[in-house]
């Protein structure tokens, strides 16, 4: 059954000059790739990702923590994107000026075709030295868990933004530049629970955009946005971009 979208919807879609999209984790969702807030699984379900993905945790446990993240690489090289990340990729081609950006670190989105990801919060494919803070790409396999950095013999880290670290300044000045910028900002499969991406659908509100939230679930900021879709990304998005952009 084909659902209606809001015909003034389709129709601020169809007139939009720059259109920018943040996802989160529910976009991979459907790609079976655990949200953040999910329940972990098997192995993994007595940690809270929360208590994990912080600079405290690899310092108490380094072992731990680059094995998570292992586990991690592993489940999103087994994944494949789904139809909400074909989706934005084609978004590309629809309208004037994309700015896609991204909280998640799997490369989804750029393995689905997009290009010029905004990554707010680093890739688990990249991993960098603790003590030179440059990205490492290659070492040698002696059994050290984590790998030691090839130069200085200091650990690897996961190259990610963990809580109470800053972002790539890059990143988010080019993601804050967009929702200043933008006449419709999408936010889609995010708690909109974690700062700074958490403002940017705030700003672009501010800024006088069009806020449209995709979510299964209602967030905390479903009440100021200025429409609320509810549902899985990778059934909605098709479905609206079809709606508003008939072949
Ligand atoms: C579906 C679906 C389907 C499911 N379809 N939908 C202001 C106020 C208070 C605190 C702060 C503040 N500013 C900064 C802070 C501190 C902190 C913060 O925000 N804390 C909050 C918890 C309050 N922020 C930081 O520390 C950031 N750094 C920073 O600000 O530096 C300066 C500073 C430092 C200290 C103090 C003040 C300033 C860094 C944040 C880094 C976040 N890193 C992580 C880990 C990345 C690496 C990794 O993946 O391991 O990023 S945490 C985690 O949360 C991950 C995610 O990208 C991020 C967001 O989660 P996301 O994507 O929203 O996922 P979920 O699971 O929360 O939600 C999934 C959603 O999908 C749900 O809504 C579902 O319903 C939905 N869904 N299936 C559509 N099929």
């Amino acid at each position: 059954m084909i659902r209606e979208f809001d015909s003034a919807l389709l129709v601020t879609l169809r007139n939009a000059r720059h259109v920018a999209v943040l996802t989160g984790a529910g976009v991979s969702a459907e790609s079976g790739i655990p949200t953040f807030r999910d329940a972990q699984t098997g192995l993994w379900s007595r940690f809270r990702p929360e208590e994990l993905a912080t600079s405290e945790a690899f310092d108490r446990d380094p072992k731990l923590v680059w094995e998570w993240y292992a586990w991690r690489r592993d489940v999103v090289a087994r994944a494949a994107p789904n139809p909400g990340h074909a989706a934005i990729a084609r978004l590309a081609r629809l309208v004037p000026r994309l700015t896609l950006v991204t909280q998640n670190v799997d490369g989804l989105h750029q393995r689905a075709g997009s290009s010029d990801v905004i990554e707010l919060h680093g890739n688990i494919h990249r991993s960098r030295c603790v003590r030179e803070n440059r990205l490492v790409d290659d070492w040698q396999d002696v059994g050290d868990v984590p790998p030691r950095c090839p130069r200085c013999g200091a650990y690897l880290r996961p190259d990610v933004v963990w809580f109470g670290e800053m972002l790539p300044a890059p990143a988010l000045e080019q993601a804050e530049r967009a929702a200043h910028d933008c006449d419709v900002f999408f936010c889609v499969g995010t708690s909109a629970a974690v700062y700074p991406a958490a403002q940017l659908p705030l700003t672009a509100r501010d800024a006088g955009a069009t806020v449209i939230e995709v979510n299964k679930d209602p967030t905390r900021i479903s009440g100021a946005v200025t429409y609320s879709l509810r549902g899985a990304s990778g059934d909605i998005l098709p479905r609206l971009f079809a709606a508003a952009w008939p072949t």
